[in-house]
């Protein structure tokens, strides 16, 4: 591979001599305006700097497709992002002839050039699109969508509305987009109602035992199903207490479980009840024999789901490490606490596209019970472009 940095007065004129210089398949890495001479940074004239680079030994002999993938191998590379796959991943989700490879390509190559013209733009470089993409493009980025995801929803919605668009019609394919993402076939969001017990996990504060009590209250008063709760949270007296007031208001019975050998036989006191609650703290899974031994439980005896709560009042990072932290435990759906304390929700969209788990229920103040919703992909869309739709109505 062979990389070369050009500053030139203009992006065209260094395309030019990119093109002369390193061929056709040259690919831009990157592109700033820079300032050149001048005194401490002032005076000085305004450039741009393009790095671009060329595969020299896949331009004789290999075939053009492999070429690009790597490309966008290192494209991706320098970017810092993930990879994007190449044609002889074992994947069983990628296309299987040639010619679909080719098209999968194209389509890559697109996503990327849609990320390398709003990069420019965000330098300062011109780009093609129109200012209601850029601003939509700029929304998904303050909304906390990865870059990445982001141009790939904008490379979505540009390849749908063609050429003859209107301004509204940006905005409604991005939320058809954002839907998509957000969408997971197959699976319900809903408790189901043959699950005997829900299982609750997560860190400390985001607000398990709290939607426990609005899930479990929902189930009495709506379901009329006889429900009993069990507290592996013994680490604070006072969280046990919580929980206990809520059995005393719900006149469900509560046990108290400090080994998955207690929840066997928790589990078999409260064996007539139609759904059991099962609460835990945060501190419960450092301890991989705990994991193993309850992700066998929960396997064996009867239908269990387990509900990883995560806050939208965490940083994205800080979920993501969460999410890292909880991997063993077999989880079966996610569920966003504190809707109504952040304004950004690009982290639901990134998490839910990266993890294959359905988001069940999201939780939107402190009322119990009814500060609880069924999840809503569209609501999240729109809360997501809020800002924009709003301008522009
Ligand atoms: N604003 C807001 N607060 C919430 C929500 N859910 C829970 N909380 C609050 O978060 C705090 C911690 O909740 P708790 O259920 O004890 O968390 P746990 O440690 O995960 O069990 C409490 O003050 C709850 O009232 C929500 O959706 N919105
Ligand atoms: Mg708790």
């Amino acid at each position: 591979m062979r990389v070369k940095r050009y500053v030139s007065n203009t992006l065209p004129q260094a395309m030019e001599q990119i093109k002369v210089e390193l061929g056709e398949d040259a690919i831009i890495l990157h592109t700033k305006k820079i300032k050149v001479g001048g005194f401490l940074g002032f005076f000085g004239k305004e450039k741009v700097e393009v790095i671009a680079a060329v595969d020299q030994k896949s331009e004789k002999s290999l075939p053009k497709n492999s070429t690009s993938s790597r490309q966008i191998e290192n494209v991706n590379k320098i970017k810092g992002s993930q990879t994007v796959h190449s044609s002889n991943d074992s994947d069983p989700n990628q296309p299987s002839t040639q010619s679909d490879t080719i098209i999968q390509e194209v389509k890559d190559i697109k996503k990327l050039m849609v990320q390398l013209m709003m990069n420019q733009q965000s330098n300062g470089v011109d780009s093609n699109y129109s200012d209601e993409v850029k601003e939509v493009y700029q929304r998904l980025i303050k909304q906390g969508v990865e870059e990445e995801l982001a141009g790939t929803i904008i490379s979505e919605v540009i390849q749908n509305i063609g050429e003859n668009y209107q301004k509204k019609h940006v905005y409604e394919v991005t939320i058809q987009k954002i839907i998509e993402k957000l969408r997971k076939n197959g699976t319900n969001k809903e408790i189901q109602s043959q699950t005997k017990l829900i299982h609750v996990v997560g860190p400390t504060g985001v607000g398990k035992t709290t939607t426990i009590a609005k899930l479990a209250a929902e189930s009495v008063l709506k379901h009329h199903k006889k429900i009993a709760f069990i507290t592996a949270d013994t680490y604070r007296i006072a969280a046990v207490d919580q929980l206990r007031t809520y059995a005393e208001i719900l006149n469900t019975p509560i046990e108290v479980v400090f080994s998955p050998q207690d929840t066997i036989k928790a589990l078999e006191k409260l064996k007539d009840y139609d759904l059991i609650f099962m609460d835990t703290a945060g501190r419960n899974y450092h301890n991989e024999m705990y994991i193993s031994e309850l992700n066998h439980l929960l396997s064996t005896n009867f239908k269990s789901e387990t509900y990883l709560v995560l806050s939208l009042t965490h940083k994205y990072e800080d979920m993501l490490s969460i999410l890292e932290r909880f991997k063993n435990v077999k989880i079966d759906k996610l569920l966003f606490t504190k809707f109504d304390e952040t304004i950004t929700y690009g982290a639901i969209v990134n998490i839910v596209s990266k993890f294959p788990y359905q988001v069940s229920y999201l939780t939107i103040g402190q009322n119990v019970p009814d500060d609880i919703e069924i999840f809503d992909e569209e609501k999240i869309a729109k809360a997501i472009l809020g800002g924009v739709i709003g301008d522009k109505q």
